[in-house]
């Protein structure tokens, strides 16, 4: 089947002609992960093969720098299991056992399965996707106008940064904030919950440039991960304590007068309330709660002062690893009141970034077509418990048990908490699973049918950023490989085997790559370079003027309390509170491990030989009376599972706390688990989020 690229100038419009004399080019792309730093690639092709992805040094965010994954990109696209036929189960379900079909017979056959769920409970059917491609295209857009055409169930996509962007929306207004460019010119900047190095690459080469210029970096984060090590301070805090730290450092600015006075006057809402509360807040009442000596949190406090004191710019790379416990929406407004408490927006090199999503125009309605939808609203499914979802029988509270499921960029059977559930859950005999995938992966495993799926190297797509502020263009660099097909092709032609025949079904790659953001971004100049910038304010809240109803930053916000919520931010223990079980002594946070990306690239070689095999971060004091020892094989266990992993003794974490490096396919870790087999289904204060950071556990040697 020929792939459907077609526009002026050719999809594999040349960059540059590495020799006269061969046929090698380079094709502009952009990087499909889930990553807040959206690379521009370059990919080198010879003969029709995609021989080297490298960054693309024109696009300043890139600067000609790819992470050690993403230069792995062709190692990953031309695996030797990378799917490329279409798969139907031919032995139990979740035995992994498939044999080749045609599409025509797949696509019939799938069809024939959805049509009469559709007829008679559309909402018994579940889209179940996230970020595997951050591509709009090869996204939501086909997938959805599927979706809402047939009626099905709406998916919650919950699963990442939900209680942040929450937090978020309730006090700036939005998913939007300082450019990460301007974290260069800092003299300040705090990293708070997030492992920039492996996560967030371009964002730590700005904060290096700063830390060269003489700015102090201080790192807020329970594990010493490789950017708490190269921090000049580190703030080694108890998991789920950051409203707490928050709030006392609130308590010390007031009480020595760092404050802004003028800015809070004029560009805050309930600052006489959000006072109280944090003068509730000492130092020491903090220091006990988040597990830190009391100087820490003063000195944290002095320095963020300082900077009002001396006019000098505080910047705070707010990150993701803070907000999945169950107070997240709480310790993201707290930490977010702060920069308007010293003034710190009124700087351009000032302020706070969490995600930079907020401040794109994507044109989501023209890419979905919710109009396709007849009727009312299905229900919505949050992604963050599909094992208890997937579980449910049928009734009024929940509307028809679920009866299909299809899976595309995502990998659930890793990825979502309470894996024993989950796992249940897609064992189901009733239930009909169809996956689009690269690879078989846990989820596959569990498909009645699989689908193989082109990568970013072989499609179309458009790309927004949650880091930075520009918009990249993807070509594809290569024809597909064997029989894959884009997301989008799957979807139209799924389409047409069940009937719909509206027009919008027929759009193209290349035309919904236009309809993304339609005359909001010059897409001439996407085609030409590849990128292009949104054109924005340098300080986006140096006068105010946020996003929230008030258009002031709220410190107090009515929208919570009329949900019946503290309309103030405070800490909020968590589910699992370290020390607060007998039986379950240790919290275990789950960060990534830099070599993979939430699932992706476990089954990479060059890159799991760098993992070598699921660890799990222990401190000698925690090990010690338990006879553990660097390479020994732990049993890592609560009331949900049992997790098995090799030991790493060593002080990257903290006494108290294990870190249990994620996220290995659970086929290729040491016994078919993951460490998703111990987290819980529990959801975040506010926006339904997993809770991946709460989670109390045992070890023991195996
Ligand atoms: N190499 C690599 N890069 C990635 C990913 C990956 O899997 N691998 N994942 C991508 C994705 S999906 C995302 S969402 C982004 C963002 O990623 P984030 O999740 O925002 O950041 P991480 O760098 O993963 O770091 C999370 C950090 O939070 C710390 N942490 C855990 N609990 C707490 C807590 O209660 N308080 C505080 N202060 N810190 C805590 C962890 O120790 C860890 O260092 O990264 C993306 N980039
Ligand atoms: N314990 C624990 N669990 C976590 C986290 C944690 O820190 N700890 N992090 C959480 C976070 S932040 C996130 S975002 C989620 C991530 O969860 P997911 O979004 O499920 O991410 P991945 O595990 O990377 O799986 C993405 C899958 O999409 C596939 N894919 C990529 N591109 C395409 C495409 O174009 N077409 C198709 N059909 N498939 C494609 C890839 O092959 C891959 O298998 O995991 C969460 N789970
Ligand atoms: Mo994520």
């Amino acid at each position: 089947m020929p792939n459907t690229l077609t526009i002026s100038p050719s999809p594999t419009q040349v960059v540059s002609s590495l020799t006269a004399s061969d046929s090698a080019h380079q094709v502009r792309g952009a990087c499909p992960h889930d990553c807040p730093d959206t690379c521009s690639l370059l990919t080198t092709v010879e003969g029709g093969v995609a021989t080297k992805v490298q960054g693309n040094p024109a696009h300043p965010q890139t600067d000609g720098v790819l992470c050690n994954k993403v230069s792995r990109y062709a190692e990953r696209t031309y695996h030797p299991d990378r799917l490329l036929s279409p798969l139907k189960r031919s032995g139990p379900k979740g035995s992994g056992q498939f044999e080749p079909v045609s599409w025509d017979d797949a696509l019939a056959d799938i069809a024939a399965k959805l049509k009469p769920i559709a007829a008679r409970s559309p909402e018994a059917i579940v889209p179940y996707s996230y970020a595997g491609t951050m591509g709009l295209v090869q996204g939501e857009a086909m997938a959805s106008r599927f979706f809402n055409r047939v009626g099905a169930c709406l998916l919650d996509r919950t699963i990442c940064s939900s209680a942040g962007g929450e937090g978020m929306t309730q006090t700036l207004g939005g998913k939007v904030g300082m450019r990460v460019e301007f974290f260069a010119e800092a003299k300040l900047i705090i990293i708070w919950g997030s492992n920039s190095i492996g996560s967030n690459l371009h964002f730590w080469r700005y904060a290096q440039q700063a830390k060269r210029d003489g700015a102090k970096l201080i790192c807020i984060d329970p594990r010493k991960s490789e950017t708490a090590e190269k921090c000049h301070e580190h703030i080694a805090l108890l998991p789920g304590t950051d409203a707490a730290l928050a709030l006392a450092v609130m308590h010390e600015l007031i009480t020595h007068d760092w404050l802004d006075h003028a800015y809070i006057e004029q560009h805050t809402l309930g600052w006489p309330a959000l006072k109280e509360r944090a003068l509730q807040w000492s130092a020491e009442r903090a220091a006990s709660i988040c597990g830190i000596p009391v100087e820490q949190i003063k000195s944290l406090a002095r320095d963020y002062g300082q900077c009002l004191v001396d006019q000098q710019p505080a910047a705070i790379r707010l990150n993701y690893g803070m907000q999945r416990v169950r107070g997240g929406g709480n310790a993201t407004r707290a930490v977010a009141c702060l920069p308007a408490l010293i003034g710190a927006w009124r700087h351009r090199a000032g302020g706070l970034l969490m995600s930079a999503s907020g401040h794109f125009p994507i044109d989501k309605a023209a890419l979905e077509r919710p109009e396709l939808r007849s009727g009312h609203l299905p229900r919505t499914i949050n992604m963050s418990t599909i094992g208890h979802a997937l579980l449910e029988e049928t009734s009024s509270d929940f509307g028809p048990k679920i009866e299909a499921l299809m899976v595309y960029n995502s990998n659930p059977v890793a990825v979502a908490p309470e894996s024993g559930k989950v796992v249940q859950g897609f064992a189901r005999p009733d239930l009909f699973t169809v996956v689009l995938e690269h690879f078989q992966t846990d989820t596959a495993d569990y498909a009645d049918y699989i689908l193989p799926a082109t990568t970013q190297l072989e499609h179309w797509d458009i790309h927004p950023s949650y880091g930075h502020t520009d918009v990249l263009l993807n070509r594809p660099a290569i024809a597909p490989l064997g029989q894959a097909k884009t997301n989008s092709q799957i979807f139209r032609e799924l389409a047409a085997c069940m009937g719909f025949d509206e027009p919008c079904f027929q759009d193209d790659d290349p035309t919904l790559c236009r309809t993304a953001f339609g005359d909001k971004v010059d897409f001439d100049e996407l085609l030409a370079q590849g990128f292009a910038s949104l054109k924005l304010p340098e300080a986006p809240f140096a006068e105010g003027q946020f996003h929230t109803p008030s258009g002031k930053c709220e410190f107090f916000s009515q929208r919570l309390q009329a949900q019946g919520l503290d309309g103030l931010p405070d800490h909020v223990p968590n589910f699992e509170a370290a020390g607060t079980s007998k039986d379950f002594p240790l919290a275990m946070i789950s960060p990534p491990a830099r070599s993979f990306l939430n699932s992706t690239f476990v089954n990479v070689t060059s890159l799991r030989n760098i993992e070598l095999e699921p660890v799990l971060e222990i401190h000698p004091e925690d090990a010690a009376p338990r006879g553990i020892t660097t390479g020994a094989v732990l049993k890592v266990f609560n009331q949900r599972g049992c997790y098995t992993v090799k030991a790493e003794v060593s002080v990257r974490a903290r006494p108290g706390v294990v870190n249990g490096l994620g996220i290995w396919w659970r086929k290729l870790g040491l016994d078919g688990t993951n460490v998703n087999q111990l987290t819980s289904q529990h959801l975040t204060d506010m926006g339904r989020g997993p809770v991946f950071y709460d989670c109390l556990v045992e070890v023991k040697l195996a």
